[in-house]
């Protein structure tokens, strides 16, 4: 096995990876300009400094979990855009590794932009990925590993077959791009999807192929819609409706539904259906933008997210980019743009008609100092503060239980657009179940505050749970999003508690609604709630008593998410 040597640096430390040993030097922190930073994250992925959007390519390879993602060497702002890399034994702790891709052909000149990493029938990974060519055309390329046998694939080699697909006839060569991963068929080849837009529709273009160089686009696309603009980031994968389990993607079988997820409109939708590895054909149950209702991973900032089957743990993990809500010169003072979720599992659920989303167990590691109480009354109008914990990098898990909800608000239209509802009772409007939940990056005096609470409604024979996201207090600083989210959760307050899981991170929440039935993601940037100065409460603005059954709240350590030092040659 090869052991890198290292350059020493003042300060090294040594990270174990299952007996491959990664140096890492921890070199001193070069904060990209002298402005203070209290927004950086202390256990979401992000890289040191530098522009990162969307997820690339993460995979599971020899014992080893590897994320690719967009990235600018050279700045905080979108360009340059490269695959950056980084690895890692447990989706939390991270080192990261050279650049993988640079745009330095013909082919990618003006960027190697998203895309995805297949393990071929031999075990060995390929990226599959868009390039923008001299012309800012969009092409598809084929990269594979320098040396299969090293398991932290530093290197990569682009093919001499590139570029392996040029835009279709009919299609705009600025509409043509992010190959999913691919799956392979009945017949024993390989299909892939690529978003695309054609007549003002968003589509997901077919091609199939033996040899994964030579592509032959299918008469019909895998599915398409009339309904919305171009799809990005297409995302195809087989979801089991007995297990929790995650599936590899070329999976098939019974008991199998397959999900289609694609970003447009600045959101991740999904849909759910059947899919025939003999024809193509899917079979879809209700359709992106139906009046029915659209399913989305997440109701908050979450975008161009990207899924891979995890064999080591048979599940399913999702990532995606948490762009930010301050402006660009902001990002340009700070150094950097963007972050990634917290690697979420993803299964289906048990009435087999949405996902479910948890992020990943190993989060658990660093939980560090908690505090926990039970059946503590809320009456209405009251708030009771989480002391204790560090409350700017903390996860927080509450289940609030209800009587009486005969009492409930009645919701007088059938179809309300959650985002709205929030947006006309936001936290300080009073109710009667709700609003109730958590206040977090809450300044002392309460000024600045980011609410994640419900509201319970009656409607004709029915309950609704509604689940929302305030920022509109969330900074006193007048140029940031404040914008409100909203999401219902398909559950019967009658049957089930209501509960919430919360992730805390200097300038993201992340929350999880009903045990993972439906998710918002925020940012924010408070001025007074920051570092030690933030606060967590748990509050019920409503009139009716309610009683938190459970609440536990970690701080959380700082995860080790560290660059990897210069290395010489390896050493055998
Ligand atoms: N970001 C990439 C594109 C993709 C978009 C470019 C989605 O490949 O469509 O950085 O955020």
């Amino acid at each position: 096995m090869e052991v890198y040597g290292v350059l020493v640096f003042a300060l090294c430390c040594m990270l174990f990876f299952n007996g491959v040993e990664v140096a890492v030097g921890l070199k001193r922190r070069e904060s990209p300009s002298k402005v203070s930073q209290p927004y950086r994250t202390a256990y979401h992925f992000q890289p040191s400094k530098n522009w990162m959007n969307d997820p690339n390519g993460p995979m599971y390879y020899k014992g080893i979990y590897h994320f690719f993602y967009q990235y600018n060497p050279y700045g905080a702002l979108w360009g340059n855009i490269s695959w950056a890399h980084a690895i890692s034994y447990d989706l939390i702790n991270w080192v990261h590794l050279d650049v993988a891709l640079v745009p330095n052909e013909p082919y990618d000149i003006n960027g190697c932009f998203s895309g995805s990493t297949t393990i071929l029938s031999n075990g060995a990974p390929a990226i599959l990925y868009t390039g923008s060519d001299t012309k800012k055309g969009q092409v598809q390329n084929l990269a594979f590993p320098k040396n299969i046998s090293d398991p932290l694939l530093i290197e990569w080699v682009k093919s001499s077959h590139n570029p392996i697909l040029s835009v279709p006839d009919g299609i705009d060569t600025s509409s043509y791009r992010d190959p999913s991963t691919a799956w392979m068929g009945a017949d024993g080849e390989w299909r892939v999807v690529i978003g695309s837009e054609m007549d003002h529709h968003g589509l997901a273009i077919l091609y199939k192929s033996k040899d994964f160089t030579h592509w032959v686009k299918s008469s019909s696309p895998l599915h398409f819609s009339n309904k919305t603009m171009m799809w990005e980031c297409p995302d195809f994968y087989p979801v089991s409706v007995k297990e929790k389990n995650g599936l590899d993607t070329s999976v098939e079988g019974e008991n199998i539904r397959h999900v289609l997820k694609a970003s447009f409109n600045s959101h991740d939708y999904y849909i759910l259906g059947d899919y025939d590895p003999k024809t193509d054909h899917y079979n879809v149950d209700i359709d992106f933008m139906d009046s029915k209702g659209s399913l989305r991973y997440d109701y908050g900032r979450f975008y161009a997210s990207k899924s891979f089957y995890d064999a080591e743990k048979k599940r399913r993990i999702l990532w995606s980019w948490i762009n930010e809500g301050d402006s660009e010169s902001d990002d340009t003072k700070k150094g950097w743009s963007g972050l990634q979720s917290i690697p979420r599992s993803i299964w289906l659920n048990e009435k087999g008609d949405q996902l479910m989303q948890w992020p990943v167990k190993e989060l658990e590691n660093l939980h560090t100092r908690k505090v926990h109480l039970e059946n503590k009354q809320l009456k209405g109008g009251s708030l009771i503060e989480i002391s204790g914990i560090t409350a700017s990098q903390a996860d927080v898990e509450v289940t609030f239980s209800l009587s009486n909800l005969n009492e409930a608000e009645v919701l007088s239209s059938e179809v309300v657009d959650p985002q709205i509802l929030c947006t006309q009772k936001n936290a300080s409007v009073s109710g009667r179940f709700g609003p109730f939940g958590l206040m977090v990056f809450a300044s002392e005096d309460l000024i600045e505050h980011t609410a994640v609470f419900f509201r319970i409604f009656k409607s004709s024979n029915d309950f609704r749970v509604l689940m929302c996201a305030d920022q509109s207090r969330s900074s006193l600083r007048p140029k940031v999003d404040k914008s409100i989210y909203g999401a219902f959760l398909a559950l019967d307050p009658r049957l089930a508690k209501i509960s919430l899981r919360t992730l805390i991170d200097h300038s993201i929440v992340e929350s999880f609604g009903g045990e993972g039935l439906a998710c918002i993601t925020a940012r924010v940037y408070p001025s007074l709630a920051i570092n030690d100065q933030a606060h967590i409460y748990a509050f019920n603005n409503g009139s009716q008593i309610l009683s938190i059954s459970s609440l536990s709240a970690w701080s959380m350590k700082k995860a080790q998410i560290v660059p990897m030092a210069k290395r010489r040659k390896p050493i055998k």
